[in-house]
């Protein structure tokens, strides 16, 4: 059997194993159920980056794993390595490519999000409150004209929601998986994001900054209702919430700690 060149032959093989890999790599299904409007751009930006990225990996490692193979000392040679030092045309190649490549994602990346982030005029405020080990929620624009505090997010079917997100105590982040969006909650600063939930159902909220001992406790439900359903609800929590509106410690969250 004739020898190829190296060059040639790590070719080959980086492009069957990057076919491969990108096959795999597309299988796998890697995303929680998709209930926003953002969720779909976010997945195929994903699809994008691993297309993109696993060819990457599996040329660094073909070229890594077939040099350790093929250019291997024999052995009882004790002699040294030719002296080689750098290769211009090597270095401005491996330096322009990637270059490119990031930069391209990049702008890629800020189109997505800006296309999701677009506010939309008929945006609902919601108030999240990061604490140990509990979220809560504000609903500022209530029909009576009072905010409504609740420990359950609940939101309309098919109207954009803006959250605006602080922290108590630590860092914690805001996250509905289903969702695909994600905020730092971060004390001193309110944080944000806009999105709109696209299946009625019950999603989880979780906590995605390691915050403490009760961190992998703080989980709680996002709900989506229709619209009508929706405002039945905002006003029954408004009726309940009048006698004792100054009680804004949601009791889950000293019980927990206090458990801890
Ligand atoms: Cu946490």
């Amino acid at each position: 059997m004739r020898t190829k060149h190296p060059i040639i032959q790590m070719l080959l093989i980086g492009v069957v194993a990057s076919v491969a890999g990108v096959a795999l790599a597309l299988a796998i299904d890697w995303f929680p159920i998709a209930a926003s409007t953002a969720a779909a751009p976010i997945d195929e930006l994903y699809d994008v980056l691993l297309i993109v990225s696993v060819p990457v990996f599996v040329l660094v490692m073909t070229v890594a794993l077939y040099s350790v193979w093929r250019f291997r000392a024999k052995p009882g040679d004790q002699s040294d390595g030719a002296p080689i030092h750098g290769n211009t045309l090597l270095e401005v190649v491996w330096v322009t490519i990637p270059t490119i490549m990031v930069s391209a994602l990049a702008v890629y990346g800020a189109i997505v999000l800006e296309e999701i982030e677009r506010p939309a005029a008929n945006a609902m405020e919601v108030e999240v409150t990061g604490q140990q080990f509990a979220w809560s929620f504000e609903y500022p624009d209530t029909p009576g004209g009072e905010p409504v505090q609740s420990n359950e997010l609940v939101l309309p079917l098919g109207q954009q929601v803006h959250f605006q997100i602080k922290a108590l105590d630590v860092l914690h982040s805001f996250w509905v998986p289903a969702f695909r969006l994600k905020s730092d909650a971060v004390p001193g600063i309110t944080t944000e994001y806009r999105v709109t939930p696209t299946k009625e159902g019950r999603f989880d909220v979780v906590c995605a900054e390691l915050c403490g001992l009760g961190h992998t406790t703080m989980r709680q439900v996002a709900t989506v209702l229709p619209p009508a359903e929706f405002e039945g609800w905002l006003a029954e929590q408004a009726k309940q919430s009048e006698p004792a509106a100054d009680d804004t410690m949601p009791a889950s969250a000293t019980d927990e700690e206090e458990a801890q």
